[in-house]
């Protein structure tokens, strides 16, 4: 039996990355060919993407897995983080960097939405939790500018790189439920909330799930990657959304686990069949983001290791820069649960000191202050666990679902602290990996549109089980130490909205 060599185009917050698999039946083999740090830039005072550094990334990448690939790649996917767009004009032009997330353009866009969709009505229409910097909330933002009022069509950030690969232009599904603009139960848009948000349909291109064909790397590409002399090579629509992604890519038995994307962000929850609506799901901020072959993600977003990111970012900046793995062994040994933050508050969200920023949440909650880098750690760690339990918890509470595994994949399964505070807390047994769990799924789903795998979400997880190493960690302790520490903080989540 052959096997075919597919690149994955993973670009996450804090690094972007390109991956090559050897996929044939019963084998799967990834190996990372090309990683490029992502770094914001801010520019008359708005925080952008350097687009163009990251597609110059991704085309390095794509030289690099062409050379491992003996010259004959068998197709490419690619997937990012969700939400951000480009603006392009009429002829195709990118019209500005696109804005980050994090940039607080957004300030105020909620409650301007809010006037003319409730919470209530806009959370049975779309599904989605309410993330101060959903789509509609940066459209809203930048109601009134001439870049909006020049564009002729807006995409996606990987539905952009798959446009510059290609030359085709097509909104991913699972990427566009993250826009707040999409009905979760038809997975089409909604007309009737875009109408009363005054935003444009017609600038999104058409609609592509994971496994439709988008295009083929353009002759250029091909040129400038080295490529040429392998024939064509397809773009396949994968989950765009990272997140959709590392959820194909949880190595699960069954379907009684939840899953924690721990990266940038931790996203917590379960993978469901159809999403949740209630008003008690809406008040306990879940999502239902939208997932491969009909599946819905179920997940609350905690605000993950991207408080440690910028804590090393600090104490860089103040001339203390701190080695990682260094600075786990000694949170390791440092005391439990001594502080703990809520991991949902929106004062975590800009880019800024994070080391006071802990401290100063720690004291408004009458909890010592953490005061070593080492200390600061493990608060931020047992923050993190005490966050994933809750979402853990209430995920299953308002689904009626029930999960006797956690999975942990992304970056974060590399943390073995992180991942025992995880257990430990949760109560239940925790396998860690794979850590390139979006890279993996964005694979799986296009070599099973190339038919060299098959099946369902169950049988590429059973491949992932059979080939990439995992660790298993199991719950111990006491958890009323766990449930005193919640108790100290009113957790809320990224929103603010308080319990
Ligand atoms: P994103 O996709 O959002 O860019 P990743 O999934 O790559 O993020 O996760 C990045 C995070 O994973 C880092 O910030 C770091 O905290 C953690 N991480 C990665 N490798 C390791 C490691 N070897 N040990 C501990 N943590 C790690
Ligand atoms: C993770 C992620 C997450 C979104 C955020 C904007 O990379 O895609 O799922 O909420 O970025």
């Amino acid at each position: 039996t052959r096997t075919h060599t597919f690149a994955a185009v993973d670009l996450g917050a804090s690094s972007g990355r390109v991956m090559v698999a050897m996929v044939g039946p019963g084998s799967l083999r990834l190996r990372e060919v090309h990683r490029f740090p992502n770094r914001p830039v801010r520019v008359g005072g708005t925080l952008h993407w350097d687009i163009l550094a990251l597609y110059g990334g991704v085309l390095d990448g794509l030289r690099a897995a062409g050379a491992a690939a003996g010259g004959r790649l068998a197709g490419v996917g690619i997937d990012s983080w969700a939400v951000d767009y480009a603006l392009l004009d009429a002829d195709g032009a990118l019209l500005g960097n696109p804005v980050h997330y994090r940039d607080t353009r957004t300030d105020g866009a909620p409650e301007k939405i809010a006037a003319a969709v409730p919470p209530e009505e806009l959370y049975a229409a779309t599904g989605l939790q309410h993330l101060p910097f959903n789509t509609v909330f940066q459209l809203v933002a930048a109601r009134g500018t001439p870049q909006l009022a020049a564009a002729k069509r807006l995409l996606l950030i990987p539905d952009l790189i798959s446009y510059w690969l290609t030359g085709e232009a097509g909104t991913e599904i699972t990427n566009a439920s993250t826009t707040q603009l999409v009905d979760p139960r038809t997975r089409a848009w909604s007309p009737v909330v875009a109408a009363r948000l005054g935003i444009d349909l017609g600038l999104f291109p058409p609609l592509r799930s994971p496994g439709d064909p988008a295009g083929f790397l353009r002759p250029g590409v091909l040129a400038e990657t080295g490529l040429t002399a392998g024939g064509p090579v397809p773009v396949t629509a994968v989950g765009s959304h990272d997140t959709a992604s590392a959820v194909v890519g949880v190595p699960a038995d069954g379907d009684d686990f939840a899953y924690i994307a721990t990266g940038t962000w931790s996203l917590a929850g379960l993978e469901l069949d159809r999403p949740v609506l209630t008003e008690a799901s809406r008040a306990a901020n879940f999502t239902n983001e939208l997932g491969v072959d009909g599946t819905v993600r179920y997940l609350r977003n905690i605000m993950g290791l991207w408080l440690l990111q910028e804590c090393l970012r600090t104490w860089e900046a103040q001339g203390d820069p701190q080695d990682l793995d260094a600075l786990l062994e000694a949170a390791a040994r440092a005391t439990p649960l001594r502080s703990v933050v809520d991991a949902g508050d929106p004062a975590f969200l800009a880019p800024d000191d994070m080391p006071r920023r802990i401290a100063q949440a720690c004291v408004r909650t009458g909890q010592p202050e953490p005061r070593t880098p080492a200390a600061v750690t493990r608060c931020v760690l047992d923050s993190l666990a005490l966050a994933h339990r809750r979402a853990v918890e209430e995920a299953q509470t308002l689904s009626g679902r029930t999960a006797r595994t956690v999975h942990i994949v992304g970056g974060g399964a590399h943390n073995t602290l992180l991942c025992r505070l995880t257990a430990d807390a949760t109560g239940l047994p925790v396998v860690a990996g794979p850590a390139e769990a979006a890279a993996l799924g964005n694979v799986l789903v296009q070599a099973r549109a190339a038919g060299v795998v098959g099946g369902r979400l169950a049988d590429l997880r059973a491949l992932l089980r059979a080939t990439q190493p995992l660790r298993y960690y199991d719950p111990a302790g006491d958890r009323t130490a766990w449930d005193e520490a919640a108790d100290r903080i009113g957790a809320g989540t990224v929103t603010g909205t308080g319990r």
